[in-house]
């Protein structure tokens, strides 16, 4: 998956991370080449900027490939932001890393040894077709 993803970026790709596990997935395992850009919060974790910085990130650098790694529990906490950018003719890409759970919590809790409970997220499936026809 990491392989896919870098050889679909562009040499001045701009990838904009949510806050999570996907966080250090991407810390880990990511390599970017000079002139390609990664934004995050890091320390300060807020969830869930990834749409947000990659429609401001899109808005500011018009022929840039802009790309939004983000977790399922950020995109559903901000997917709505996807008609900012279909209403600004915005071709940022959404990459959403889906393990069906809030899974930095998970780890925080076991990490702590407690039980981990409300970190599960339903199941949602996005049809392919709604998809492609709105973005
Ligand atoms: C506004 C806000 N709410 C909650 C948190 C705590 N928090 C940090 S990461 C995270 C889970 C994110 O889940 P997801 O987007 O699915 O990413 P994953 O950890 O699964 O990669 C939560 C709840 C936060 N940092 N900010
Ligand atoms: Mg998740």
């Amino acid at each position: 998956m990491v392989n896919d993803l870098r050889s679909s970026f562009e040499c001045r790709v701009l990838a904009c991370q949510d806050c999570g596990a996907n966080t250090h997935f991407a810390a880990r395992f990511l390599t970017l080449r000079r002139g390609q850009q990664l934004v995050a919060t890091c320390m300060l974790a807020t969830m869930a900027p990834g749409l947000p910085y990659a429609i401001a990130a899109q808005l500011a650098n018009p022929g840039r490939q802009v790309v939004a790694i983000v977790g399922d529990g950020g995109f559903a906490m901000l997917m709505s932001e996807l008609s900012t950018a279909v209403k600004n003719h915005l071709p940022v890409k959404v990459i959403v890393i889906r393990n069906d759970m809030l899974a930095e919590l998970s780890h925080g809790h076991r990490g702590a040894g407690r039980p981990s409970r409300h970190v599960r997220l339903p199941r949602a499936r996005v049809s392919q077709r709604v998809w492609k026809k709105s973005v």
